[in-house]
């Protein structure tokens, strides 16, 4: 017995990858429904061997559907996630919308799957930013052996976090810079090909921006709000994959080997750490897997307990749709959610 699933943002970079994994990880789903904004309204996607047409959001009935998976961005969750989640599915949310909102559980699965318990105030779960995924996944495990006390992470984030845009226009100033066509920079403030912009998302008043910000925030909420944490978010010309260098202290050591033995054994991780050119992973590596990958694990020789090391995840899948998609595994597994259509064939 399958979920009825309509997904809001269905032609984007997010969710089409959310139409895949659905189908990769076999998540029962009776029927499917692609829900655009008016831009792509009457577009087809593919949803297995099939084409499915995007239906116009201010015409469907959400109330037949029994979960919600919405990648459209931040006000268009903001003008509907409440309202759907008052008519019944449970609306999970890869904006940022509602991360903050303390009567909606923000998940990684890996990470805090209690948190389903709280689903019901609002029928809201958010998925959190691409960027702390991967890191929250990876600092849990250790985390749970030696108290993380602080944490320094640079990012090198991929241009389709910033969506389809973002990917045109990498592909775009590339092929200009050898003088076929525009280079002037759009979706980004700067030249991206054959460049590194440290600027991600917009200011904020400290100087920091909002998308490092997010990173902390995120962390806080989900795995322990006493790790200090701060960040450089950093935009590469890289299609898929997010990596982040990462420098943690803990309240006692903890060597390489100890934590390679941890992280082997934690869900969502594969370790890939030999001194050798096969013994680290780079996003080409990870694009269009799921796990998140670390390497280079190594001693921080500047203080007592430390340890550097490399992350890297496909943003579009552990960052967003796979986190999603395992977070409606989740629900179903834990009883949280159930298919209406289930209740139906029951009381026939
Ligand atoms: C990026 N991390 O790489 C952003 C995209 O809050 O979900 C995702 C923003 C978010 O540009």
């Amino acid at each position: 017995m399958g979920y009825n699933v309509a997904i809001v943002g269905a032609t984007g970079n997010v969710g089409r990858e959310m139409l895949t994994i659905l189908e990769e990880l076999n998540f029962p789903v009776d029927t499917m429904h692609a829900i655009a904004s008016r831009k792509s309204k009457g577009m087809d996607v593919a949803w297995g061997d099939k084409t499915i047409k995007c239906q116009d959001i201010e015409a469907f009935d959400f109330s037949t559907v029994d979960i919600v998976l919405m990648s459209a961005g931040g006000d268009v969750s903001r003008a509907w996630s409440e309202k759907i989640g008052k008519l019944g599915p449970v609306v999970i949310d890869n904006s940022s919308a509602f991360r903050k909102d303390p009567d909606v559980p923000l998940i990684v699965p890996e990470v805090n799957p209690d948190a389903v318990k709280l689903v019901s105030r609002k029928n809201i779960v958010a998925n959190p930013n691409c960027s702390t995924a991967q890191l929250v996944v990876a600092l849990k495990p250790l985390h749970d052996a030696a108290k993380i006390k602080r944490c320094v992470v640079a990012t090198y984030q991929s241009v389709s976090g910033a969506g389809k845009e973002g990917m045109d226009e990498l592909w775009t100033q590339t092929k200009a810079i050898y003088g076929l066509g525009d280079a002037r920079p759009k979706k980004f403030p700067k030249q991206i090909a054959f460049n590194v912009i440290p600027y991600i998302g917009s200011f904020n008043e400290d100087g920091y921006t909002d998308e490092e910000a997010k990173m902390w925030d995120e962390t806080h909420k989900m795995l322990d709000p006493d790790i200090k944490l701060t960040v450089t978010c950093v935009r590469v010309p890289v299609f898929v994959g997010h990596s982040e260098a990462v420098t943690v202290e803990f309240d006692r050591p903890i060597s390489p080997d100890e934590a390679r033995a941890i992280l082997r054994e934690a869900p969502g991780i594969l370790v890939v750490d030999k001194q050798e050119h096969d013994g680290y992973i780079t996003p080409v590596d990870a694009a269009g897997e799921h796990a998140v990958y670390v390497s280079r694990i190594r001693k921080d020789h500047t203080v007592e307990n430390g340890l550097v090391f490399w992350v890297v995840s496909d943003n579009l899948r552990k960052g967003a749709a796979l986190n999603a998609v395992q977070i409606a595994q989740l629900l179903d597994e834990t009883g949280t959610i159930k298919p209406k259509s289930g209740y139906r064939t029951l009381t026939v």
